[in-house]
C-alpha cells in the first residue's frame, strides 16, 4: 500500500470529491475510477468524460447523414429510408404501407419499390399503370419467317407460305412436307427445307424449275414445258402415255412403246430409228451386209437383189439362176443350171 493514500489509518473515498467531469466516480481499494455514461467516453486525463463522435465510428446511421451532438447522433435518413429502433436508417416497405401503390404488382427493393406488369404489358409513364407492350417494335426479329400483328396483352405470328404458327401463334414453325402430305416427289425421295421441300429425283428422272417434283427427262422438254409448283393435277402429265396423246409418233414404220417418264420406237424390220429418236426410216441394206451376190437394189421396207441379163433371182435360194435350168427333186434339190 502507498503511504499517500493511507490517511487516519484507512483508505480514502476519493469519489467523496465527486473528481469524475461527466460521469460517475466507483470508488475502489487505493484509488477510483470514472464510469461514462453511453455517448461518452474517458480522456486521457482518465477523470473526464466526453462526448463520442459517433459519426466517426463506423457508419452509424446507414443509408442517411449523421449528426454529431452531445451524449449522442442523430440521423437524417436518405429517401426511402426511415430510422429504426438503432437509429439506423432502414428502408421503407413502401409496397405493405401503401396497398394501392401499384396497379398490377408492387415490389419492394431497397431504398425505393418498383411496380411491376403482367407479361405482354409494360409500365406507362407514370411508373404506376400498365399499359399493352407492342412485342412487334419491341422485339426485333419476332415471328422469323411470317409477320408479327400485335394484341392487347400479347401477340401473334402470321407466318410465310411454308411455315405455320406454333399453338401460342408466337413462333413460326417450318412445316415438314414431307411428311405432312403423302405422295410428294413421286419418282423420287423428299427432302425437306427450310420454309419448303426438295425432291431428291431417281435416275431417269429430274426436278423441274422448283425443285419439288420429279419429271422424266422427255416430258421436261416436250410435254411438259409449263410446269406449276405445287399443284398435284400438273403430275398428271408426267405420267402421260405419249403414244397415245400423239398416234403419229414413230410413224406408220414403227411400234410407239410407252415408258415412265418416256417413249421408245421399236422400229419394224428394215426400217430404223433416224436421229431424232421419234421415227423409223427406212434402212439401206445395200449400204451394209447384203446377201446379193451381184446387184443390191434398195427397196422400202427391204430390198432386191438383182442378176445379170439373162439370169433370175431364184424364188428360194439366194441366187441368180439361168433362165433355162433344170431342177430335179431327187432326194436333194439340185440344179444344173449355170448359176450367175
Ligand atoms: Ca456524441
Ligand atoms: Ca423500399
Ligand atoms: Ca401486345
Ligand atoms: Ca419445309
Amino acid at each position: 500500500q502507498s503511504p499517500e493514500n493511507c490517511m487516519f489509518g484507512k483508505y480514502i473515498d476519493e469519489c467523496l470529491n465527486d473528481p469524475c467531469i461527466n460521469g460517475q466516480c466507483i470508488n475502489i481499494d487505493g484509488s477510483f475510477r470514472c464510469e461514462c455514461p453511453l455517448g461518452y467516453s474517458i480522456d486521457i486525463s482518465g477523470i473526464t468524460c466526453e462526448d463520442t463522435n459517433e459519426c466517426e465510428i463506423g457508419n452509424p446511421c446507414g443509408n442517411g447523414t449523421c449528426a454529431n451532438v452531445v451524449g449522442g447522433f442523430e440521423c437524417a435518413c436518405d429517401d426511402g429510408f426511415e430510422p429504426g429502433p438503432m437509429m439506423t436508417c432502414e428502408d421503407i416497405n413502401e409496397c405493405s404501407q401503401n396497398p394501392l401503390l401499384c396497379a398490377f404488382r408492387c415490389v419492394n427493393v431497397i431504398g425505393s419499390y418498383e411496380c411491376k406488369c403482367p407479361t405482354g404489358y409494360v409500365l406507362r409513364e407514370d411508373r404506376r399503370m400498365c399499359k399493352d407492350l407492342n412485342e412487334c417494335s419491341a422485339k426485333p426479329g419476332i415471328c422469323k419467317n411470317g409477320r408479327c400483328e400485335n394484341t392487347v396483352g400479347s401477340y401473334r405470328c402470321r407466318c410465310d407460305q411454308g411455315f405455320v404458327a406454333n399453338p401460342t401463334q408466337t413462333e413460326c414453325i417450318d412445316i415438314d412436307e414431307c411428311r405432312v402430305m403423302g405422295n410428294l416427289c413421286k419418282n423420287g425421295r423428299c427432302l425437306n427445307t427450310l420454309g419448303s421441300y426438295n425432291c431428291v429425283c431417281k435416275p431417269g428422272y429430274t426436278t423441274d424449275i422448283t425443285g419439288t417434283q420429279c419429271v422424266g427427262k422427255h416430258d421436261l422438254h416436250s410435254n411438259c414445258l409449263i410446269l406449276t409448283h405445287s399443284v398435284p393435277s400438273s403430275c398428271s402429265c408426267f405420267y402421260n402415255n405419249e403414244c397415245s396423246t400423239d398416234p403419229n409418233l414413230c410413224g406408220s414404220n414403227g411400234v410407239c412403246q410407252n415408258s415412265p417418264g418416256s417413249f421408245n420406237c421399236d422400229c419394224q424390220r428394215g426400217y430404223s430409228l433416224d436421229p431424232s429418236g421419234q421415227s423409223c426410216e427406212d434402212m439401206d441394206e445395200c449400204d451394209g451386209n447384203h446377201r446379193c451376190q451381184h446387184g443390191c437394189q434398195n427397196l422400202v421396207g427391204g430390198y432386191r437383189c438383182s442378176c445379170p441379163q439373162g439370169y433370175l433371182q431364184h424364188y428360194q435360194w439366194n441366187q441368180c439362176v439361168g433362165e433355162h435350168c433344170f431342177i430335179f427333186f431327187n432326194g436333194n434339190i439340185k440344179t444344173f443350171c449355170d448359176t450367175g
